[in-house]
């Protein structure tokens, strides 16, 4: 209990810190243009106060006139690589749609001047609201306070843009990185030597990185023998190279006991090394799911044992549904984190699971009425004639 309250203060401390910002750089891929005057003040007054948690009350709600037309959205994303990003993104296209509105997804390759160029555009295209996915305070604040002075709403996911008026919404990832490294010191008694698969620069791994300090910390005989990691477009292949290296330095069995890697696309390199290289005994210890996930940590004898996460598709559902609150003239929080479940192996059927079917095993997993307003359901049902 009181090793429990040591941690946590330190967590909280380490929290407070600021966050490192290296940026990996990469090509461009220009947007489409899109254009139409935003309609955010038109119905404030008709628009109804919502809590993020409310449910929807039935499909008979008023509709506010400013999100009952089709509404031009941009999606502003550092990066489109993976299967968290895929996921994002049709949950981003779903809601949308439902809503009778359009997106349009910018897509940076990890190039942050790129990402601000198409916040930019977005702007003067007059768009009706903007969703941000990862990228920088210190390159869209700017473009934010921009896009606010001329009533486009925005917000945010996986950025650290604290901007007023912006709802900045994450995954929890100091609770997503507690969950599953919690997993890795009992599994190993609180001993042994890890490898720790990590990059800076980038929201979520700062947040992440906090809890592994504390982490380190608190199991003081977990001891990290080799770190590595890095972004890119092919950042599996990148991980699971960098790991052949760490195995060839660490060949006896038993050298290694487990590795953290918090972010799927360094999860399936580092389990695919591991695998070739006969290595079963190291156990992976990851962050996020996906149908590709599931199917290699379901794979007989798979290293990857442990992962924490949230659905992708639900995190974007949430962040359209701010936005449309936004839109409506509803009051919106300025932080709402969606709460990550932790997924063990050992806790799913021996049968393949889906994303679609997870829910059935893992208890807590979802939160599908997160930023619901009681006209949403009447505003869906609209669209969906
Ligand atoms: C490079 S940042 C990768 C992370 O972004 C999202 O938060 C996903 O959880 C992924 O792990």
């Amino acid at each position: 209990m009181k090793k429990g309250l040591t941690l946590l203060l330190l967590v909280l401390t380490l929290i407070l810190a600021a966050c490192t910002n290296q940026q990996p750089s990469s090509q461009e891929e220009e947007p489409e243009e899109t254009s139409e005057e935003t309609a955010a003040e038109e119905t404030a007054e008709a628009a109804e106060e919502t809590s993020p948690e409310q449910t929807s009350q039935g499909s008979d709600a008023e509709i506010p006139a400013a999100v009952d037309q089709p509404l031009k959205i941009a999606a502003i994303m550092e990066f489109s690589t993976g299967t968290f990003a895929s996921q994002y993104v049709s949950g981003l296209e779903a809601q949308v749609k439902k809503f009778g509105g359009e997106v349009q997804i910018y897509n940076a390759n990890n190039d942050l001047s790129q990402m601000a160029n198409h916040l930019q555009t977005a702007i003067n295209q007059g768009v009706d609201g903007i969703l941000i996915d990862h990228g920088r305070a210190e390159a869209l604040n700017q473009g934010v306070e921009e896009a606010l002075e001329k009533g486009i709403p925005v917000v945010t996911f996986d950025n650290d843009i604290t901007a007023d008026g912006v709802t900045a919404i994450s995954q929890d990832d100091y609770s997503l990185a507690w969950g599953t490294l919690k997993q890795l010191a009992q599994d190993i008694d609180g001993e042994g030597n890890i490898v720790y698969v990590w990059a800076g620069g980038f929201t979520p791994l700062e947040r992440r990185n906090v809890i592994y300090e504390a982490f380190l910390e608190h199991y003081p005989n977990i001891e990290e023998v080799a770190r590595f990691g890095s972004v890119s477009n092919n950042t599996a292949l990148d991980s699971q190279n960098q790991m052949e290296a760490v195995l060839k330095k660490y060949p006896e069995e038993g050298s290694i006991d487990a590795v953290f890697a918090p972010y799927d696309e360094f999860a399936k390199g580092v389990t695919r090394a591991i695998q070739q290289a006969g290595r079963d005994e190291i156990k992976v210890y990851g962050i996020d799911l996906s149908d590709e996930d599931l199917q290699i940590m379901q794979a007989e004898n798979s290293p990857w044992v442990t992962t924490a996460a949230t659905d992708p598709a639900e995190v974007a559902g949430v962040q359209v549904r701010f936005l449309y609150q936004k839109i409506a003239g509803e009051e919106t929080p300025s932080i709402y984190a969606l709460d990550p479940s932790v997924v063990n192996v050992s806790d799913l059927p021996d049968e393949p699971v889906t994303m679609a079917d997870v829910g059935q095993h893992i208890e807590g997993w979802g939160s599908p009425n997160a930023a619901r307003s009681p006209w949403m359901d009447a505003l869906e049902a609209k669209n969906a004639q």
